[in-house]
């Protein structure tokens, strides 16, 4: 690292900050001559004033190496997870943002922890300060904002949370990034969301598809979008949303519908549970590989022009489709039966490892714990801007080879699980009794 560009680091700072050099000299405690002789070039900086430098300003002046830097906020999650494997191939020094937990839910990114490109901060986006004591530190060239309260149905129960952290925090990490004087430098992602379409105006949806959010998380969701746009046109900011549909992997929260089915199919079939309890199994929506997705977040920061894109892969599936596949992946044949809250999907064949004495049980039944007060069901993306404007490539991973590959990450998961096995199937009754949503 060249010493004019640690002085440029620096001068930047100061000039930010409207630090003089006197007042710089005071608070290393050195002498004003110092700081003029590293400004003309006289003597080069040492290594430990360039560590006292950034421990009093609480910013890094040395920049290690010439690599891209990317800071995600939602590291943890299950997207957060992916997109650091994915930056990390393409070279980024990778930053994270994590939540301090009275346990430890790193597992998403436990193989992570200790690459040498792979660094975390404690943050939160409900704290603005620890956002521009982050930023301010990192001087991120691109920041994927992808925190937040992320489930629909606990967004009814916990409205207030939902806003300030989905949509106020999205506030925070524009002005963090103002604060930093990055605005002009640091490209800014917004996981935005198919469910601002919410009680949909039209099908399949694109760009120009007008909004209806039909639940407090799409409503949060909603501000953050609006906000993105409002930096982008006032202070020319190059920040854009991605309007990601459904995406689900071997890492998807076990509460969501389909991570919930492919648990259930692989503890049914290994006769660790008896029956799954779904809430609308008419839902319908356009679901992706949670992989190919984080490629796409990528490629919008990547575009010449600051735009809003539509992340879909164009096809669409019902709940009960989904459970249809999940469960004769796993050997066991359904048929359902019945409507509404009457339906069950009652096993009628199994083949391989699967007990005969399923067959005519009731293995899926429907609770009103699961519906939602008011429900988005017919979610149908349209990705042709993606394709054409990032060739981005929607059918990477079909349908099929996704519930596939949940299904086989799940049965080998309670395979091995042994003793903590029994455990998890207590938080499967749980599920079942509709006491974790
Ligand atoms: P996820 O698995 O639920 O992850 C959410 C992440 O946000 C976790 O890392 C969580 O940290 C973090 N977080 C929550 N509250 C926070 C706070 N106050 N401060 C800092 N971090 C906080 O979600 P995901 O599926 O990866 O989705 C990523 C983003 O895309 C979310 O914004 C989601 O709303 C949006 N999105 C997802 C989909 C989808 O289908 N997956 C579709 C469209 C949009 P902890 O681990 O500490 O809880
Ligand atoms: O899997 P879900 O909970 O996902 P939802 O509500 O679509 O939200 C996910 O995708 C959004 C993108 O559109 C993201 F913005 C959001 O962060 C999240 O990742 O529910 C999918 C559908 C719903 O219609 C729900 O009513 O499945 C229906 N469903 C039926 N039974 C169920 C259940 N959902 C859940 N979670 N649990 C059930 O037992």
């Amino acid at each position: 690292m060249k010493d004019e560009t640690i002085i440029k680091n620096l001068k930047t700072i100061m000039n930010r900050r409207g630090i003089s050099q006197r007042e710089l000299a005071n608070m290393i405690g050195k002498d004003e001559t110092v700081i003029s002789r590293w400004f003309a070039g006289k003597v080069g900086i040492s290594t430990s004033s360039i560590k006292l430098l950034e421990t009093v300003l609480g910013e890094k002046i040395l920049i290690e190496s010439d690599k891209k830097r990317a800071l995600i906020t939602g590291v943890t999650g299950q997207d957060g997870s992916y997109l650091s494997e994915f930056l990390i191939e393409k070279g980024y020094d990778v930053h994270g943002i994590i939540r301090r937990s009275s346990v430890d839910f790193r597992e998403r990114i436990a193989h992570l922890e200790g690459h040498p490109q792979f660094h975390l901060h404690y943050g939160d986006l409900g704290d603005s300060m620890s956002l521009v004591k982050v930023i301010g530190m990192v001087r991120p060239d691109e920041i994927y904002n992808l925190a937040a309260q992320s489930h629909v149905q606990v967004s009814f129960d916990s409205p207030e949370f939902t806003a300030d952290i989905d949509a106020t925090g999205v506030l925070r990490v524009l002005e963090a990034v103002r604060a930093c004087g990055l605005e002009k430098t640091c490209r800014i992602y917004q996981a935005s969301t198919s469910e601002l379409y919410g009680k949909v105006e039209e099908v399949p949806q694109n760009e120009n598809t007008p909004f209806h959010p039909y639940s407090p998380y799409a409503v949060a969701k909603l501000y953050g979008f609006w906000i993105v746009k409002e930096y982008r046109e006032a202070y020319n900011m190059f920040c854009c949303s991605g309007i990601l549909f459904n995406h689900e992997s071997e890492r998807r929260g076990e509460t969501f519908v389909t991570r919930k089915i492919t648990l259930a199919a692989a503890r049914i079939a290994q006769g660790m549970q008896d029956c799954l309890y779904l809430g609308n199994l008419s839902s319908l929506r356009d679901w992706g590989y949670a992989k190919d997705y984080v490629e796409c977040m990528w490629l919008i920061l990547q575009n010449k022009i600051p735009e809003d894109f539509v992340i879909a892969t164009g096809v669409q599936h019902s709940v009960r489709e989904f459970a249809y596949y999940a469960f004769k992946h796993v050997g066991i044949e359904l048929e359902f039966r019945g409507e509404g809250l009457r339906e069950v999907g009652v096993c009628v064949k199994v083949r391989g490892n699967v007990s005969k004495d399923l067959v005519g049980k009731e293995l899926i039944r429907v609770s009103e714990d699961f519906y939602r007060p008011t429900d988005v069901v017919n979610l149908w993306g349209d990705p042709t801007k993606a394709k054409a404007k990032l060739g981005w490539n929607p059918s990477k991973t079909s349908f099929e080879e996704l519930v596939k590959l949940m299904v086989e990450s799940d049965m080998a998961k309670v395979a091995s699980e042994g003793v903590a096995a029994k455990v998890r199937t207590n938080l499967a009754e749980y599920l079942e009794k509709g006491i974790v949503k």
